[in-house]
């Protein structure tokens, strides 16, 4: 199926894999407000494409992910329309960490301010070995409104977090490894290859399965250990009403084992 085409980005389908690249390489790839419309409208687009298992998002040239939101239009806005534009991007945050599929964050350069909220949002952040993280939103005078505070303390833990965004300071690839930001980091040479061998892995799984696991893990996040247990063994029962179960439990029982067709219900 094909996508629409969209001004500040765009879409490429590789079997099982959606690429977004955000395309604004003269502004370093910065989160405009149609930018964040048009990712926004292709999440929806993507979250409806059943041949389309993983997502990645990445940005246009060598040099940046996402240098951030952008300054130039946010400059002169007014406290409810600030309000509103973070309430924009919060709507694009919730809409990848609530989609069925995996979103892997393709870092290859620049991921700051709201470049690093985009990635943060996503299930995966790869980096090429050139990538540099912050939020320095308080160079600016403002805090990250994109999830920021929230999101990279849940990931990095609340000290690193308070450190990150209350120094503005950029981090290199190797840091972002170290303090669990990044999950991988490869050559930039070699970083779309390893985000589609990721995705190669994850697609060949059961895709409700795969959905389940996101879900999950996300919500138990935020319930006590009882509560996100007993949601688990629902949502492990409710998966043998599924034909993929029965697929995936068939092929591996089957004589020679045959790999299982999952066809996501
Ligand atoms: N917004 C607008 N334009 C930008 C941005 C940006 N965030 N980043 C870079 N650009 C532009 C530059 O203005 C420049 O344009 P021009 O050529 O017309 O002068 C062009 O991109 C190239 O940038 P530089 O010349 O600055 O390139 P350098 O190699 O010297 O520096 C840096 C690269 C270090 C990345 C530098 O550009 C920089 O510091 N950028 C700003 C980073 C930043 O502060 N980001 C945070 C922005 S605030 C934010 O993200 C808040 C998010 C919360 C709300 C989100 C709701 C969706």
């Amino acid at each position: 199926m094909g996508f629409p085409a969209y001004n500040t980005i765009q879409i490429r389908q590789d079997g099982p894999l959606a690429i977004v690249t955000v395309s604004r390489e003269a502004a370093l790839n910065a989160l405009s407000s149609e930018v964040i419309r048009e990712l926004t409208a292709a999440a929806g687009a993507i979250e409806a494409a059943d041949d389309v298992r993983v997502v990645a998002v990445t940005g246009a040239g060598a040099k940046a992910f996402v240098a951030g939101a952008d300054i130039s239009e946010m400059v002169e806005l007014a406290p409810d329309k600030a309000q509103m534009f973070s309430e924009q991007g919060g709507k694009l945050g919730t809409a990848i960490e609530t989609s069925q599929k995996p979103w892997i964050a393709a870092v290859n350069g620049f991921a700051l301010g709201g470049g690093c909220e985009l990635a943060l949002a996503c299930d995966f952040i790869y980096a090429a070995d050139n990538a540099k993280f912050g939020q320095p939103e308080v160079k600016l005078g403002v805090i990250p409104g994109f999830g920021g505070t929230q999101r990279l303390a849940r990931r990095v833990g609340v000290a690193k977090a308070k450190e990150l965004c209350m120094t503005g300071d950029t981090i290199d690839a190797a840091e972002a490894l170290r303090i669990g930001l990044a999950d991988a980091v490869f050559p930039a040479a070699e970083l779309m290859a390893k985000v589609a061998s990721l995705a190669g892995r994850i697609a060949a799984n059961g895709p409700l399965a795969v959905a389940a696991c996101k879900r999950l893990i996300h919500t138990g996040q935020s319930m006590t250990l009882e509560d996100s247990l007993t949601a688990e063994q629902k949502a492990f029962g409710e998966l043998f009403a599924t034909a993929d179960q029965r697929e995936g439990m068939s092929a591996f029982l089957a004589k020679p084992k045959r790999a299982a067709q999952f066809k996501g219900k």
